[in-house]
């Protein structure tokens, strides 16, 4: 395999060579399991873990390697590697966890396309969809909508249901696909770039798996597996997470994802409801909220059904959560600071005392 089917490009070998990595391999991430790491080059497959000092510098969840990252390594032994440090990534796909205020997680990095995969059905979620636009538009990676399971609802539901995702999401191509009968594959796979990294994003049971299998035409999802053996003497077991088509395509599965907060601050909301805020520049005042206040257009195009109410009630829902998780993440910074102070009047206070 050469560097640039596993999407290796002139930028990454530009970076290489302006900071002296050129002693080191460049590899990709294609697996990770706490903090072990399965990393693909050119010349093969290594399990490999970060150095000392890189953990030792590391201060969040961003230091470490996720899948999709491009790292550089030194190879020992046949199938072992050390993994120096990070390239910068183009792109990165942020998740905030349930329940751990203002933590983040990666999904993946260095995307260039999102499937968000919904299969029709009761997964189907048009808000949900929103939501993950969301996150694809703050990461500055391009969605692409694929309603899974089209077999189980039959025609016309698959189209109207297409044509009702269309209806409320614009610039966004929407496909409908079956694994079962094959509808939409062939589409799918001529729209796929050499090169290009695709992750699936959707809830668990959509059908991405099976999807990843159905693209590269051999269960690769399934009988995947491959073990690790640690130098501890413990053994972990790791799938793969990203997937070398036929056609160059580059794919990344995910387990699925019971619950995905946003944490925009790259103005991915604003994408989302493009057509909805694009009204707002006709409300009266200049710092509507629109949610109550008089002359709002929004509002005004919600009563007139020139916009959908449901569509509104989910950009309200979606402004809010970012607006909690920005507060949170304030909240925890200011605490750090103050303890980041009481630290440093503390040491003042030994010094002091050493010094009479
Ligand atoms: N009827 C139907 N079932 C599907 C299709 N794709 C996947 N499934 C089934 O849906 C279940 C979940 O699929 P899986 O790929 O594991 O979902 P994942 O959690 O998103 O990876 C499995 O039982 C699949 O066989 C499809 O296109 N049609
Ligand atoms: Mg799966
Ligand atoms: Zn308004």
């Amino acid at each position: 395999m050469k560097p640039e089917d596993l999407g290796y490009n002139a930028d990454l070998e530009k970076y290489r060579t302006d900071n002296s990595l050129s002693a080191f391999e460049a590899g990709r991430i294609i697996a990770e399991h706490k903090e072990r790491y399965i990393v693909k080059t050119d010349r093969g497959e290594y399990e490999a873990e970060i150095t000392g000092n890189m953990r030792f510098t590391a201060s969040r969840r961003e230091d470490y390697p996720a899948v999709g990252d491009w790292v550089a390594i030194t190879v020992y032994d046949t199938d072992m590697a050390v993994i120096h440090s990070l390239f910068p990534r183009y792109s990165v796909i942020r998740r905030q966890e349930a329940g751990k205020a203002g933590e983040e997680q990666i999904i993946a990095a260095n995307i260039d396309y999102a499937f968000l995969v919904q299969a029709a059905g009761s997964d189907f979620s048009i808000n949900r969809l929103e939501r993950y636009l969301t996150i694809c538009y703050s990461s500055g990676i391009k969605p692409i909508i694929l309603l899974t399971k089209s077999d189980l609802v039959g025609e016309p539901e698959s189209s109207l249901l297409v044509e009702s995702i269309r209806q409320r999401i614009s610039n966004v191509t929407v496909m409908a696909i079956s694994n079962v009968t094959g509808k939409g594959l062939d589409d799918l796979l001529m729209m796929i770039e050499k090169g290009k990294t695709y992750c699936m994003l959707g809830s668990s049971g959509a059908g991405k798996s099976t999807l990843i299998n159905s693209l590269s035409g051999r269960s690769v999802m399934k009988t995947g597996n491959i073990s690790l053996s640690t130098n501890k003497g413990r053994h972990i077991t790791t799938h793969r997470e990203m997937i070398f088509l036929d056609n160059g395509g580059i794919v990344i599965d995910n387990p699925g994802m019971k619950e995905v907060g946003i944490t925009d601050a790259a103005g991915g909301l604003e994408v989302t409801f493009d057509s909805l805020l694009s009204l707002a520049v006709r409300c009266r005042y200049s710092n509507c909220t629109h949610t109550n206040e008089d002359g709002c257009a929004v509002i005004e195009a919600i009563d007139k059904g020139l916009l959908s109410r449901e569509s509104y009630n989910n950009f309200l829902r979606l402004e809010r959560e970012k607006r909690h998780y920005e507060s949170t993440v304030e909240k925890r910074r200011r605490k750090d600071r103050s303890f980041g102070k009481m630290l440093k009047s503390y040491k003042k206070d030994l010094n002091r005392k050493g010094d009479t």
